[in-house]
């Protein structure tokens, strides 16, 4: 990528994720996973078997964004309600509309669980800490029980492979590590927010379980 990546771009940008009256817009979620995306990739090739499943969702979710119904994406609120009044998620598997932005947008909510519970464990790690240990309880606690066997085992490839803890830091590029730790403590709390209600939104009309 020939951008250059810092942590201070991915939390700027789920920070504008939220409107003033709690909704998220779609616009800087999807805005937050193509920094996300980003930093993978400076993390080496092993990392693109998941970067492109994320593009690729990202891709889906703006091409709904672009398209004539746009406005209807404007916020996961507002898309849940214009795909459900209008039957365009299938609830089952098989059904016509296998890549609703529902069921689309609930694969990277799974996986932002993931990142908070991993950057949390990372802020409040000490120098001895496996960056690699650390990113696969996170992965075991959150993302592996919605991914068959196959992907959990080349996870866990990929992860070995990560940078240890002191230049993981220095990849974020946001400054010295106390400065790292000081930015997540400050932007931890927001992606957690956002991540809660979308949780909850989801939760309320039963869309956790999205083929
Ligand atoms: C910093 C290192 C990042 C390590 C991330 C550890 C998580 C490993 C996840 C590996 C899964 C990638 C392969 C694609 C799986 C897809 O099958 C699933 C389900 O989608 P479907 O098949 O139903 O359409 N895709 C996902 O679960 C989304 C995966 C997102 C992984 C996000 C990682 C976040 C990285 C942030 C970087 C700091």
């Amino acid at each position: 990528m020939a951008d250059s990546f810092s942590l201070h771009n991915v939390l700027d940008k789920f920070k504008l994720c939220l409107s003033d009256n709690k909704e998220v817009y779609i616009q800087y979620y999807i805005a937050g996973w193509r920094e996300l995306v980003s930093f993978m990739n400076s993390l080496g090739s092993v990392f693109y078997f998941i970067s492109s499943d994320v593009v690729k969702k990202i891709q889906i979710l703006d091409n709904y964004l672009t398209d004539e119904n746009g406005p209807q994406y404007l916020t996961i609120q507002s898309m849940v309600k214009y795909e459900l009044d209008n039957k365009l998620v299938d609830l089952t598997k098989g059904g016509s509309h296998p890549e609703s932005g529902c069921r689309t947008l609930l694969r990277l909510h799974r996986a932002l669980l993931w990142l908070q519970l991993f950057l949390e464990s990372l802020r409040t790690s000490t120098e001895e800490s496996k960056t690699s240990a650390l990113c696969s309880e996170a992965y075991n606690a959150s993302l592996a029980q919605y991914h068959p066997w196959i992907i959990r085992k080349a996870a866990g490839v990929a992860l070995c492979t990560l940078p240890g803890r002191d230049a993981f830091f220095d990849v974020m590029n946001a400054g010295s590590h106390q400065d790292v730790i000081t930015l997540l403590g400050e932007a931890l709390p927001q992606i957690s927010e956002v991540y809660q209600i979308t949780q909850d939104l989801y939760a309320k009309n039963n869309l956790l379980d999205l083929p």
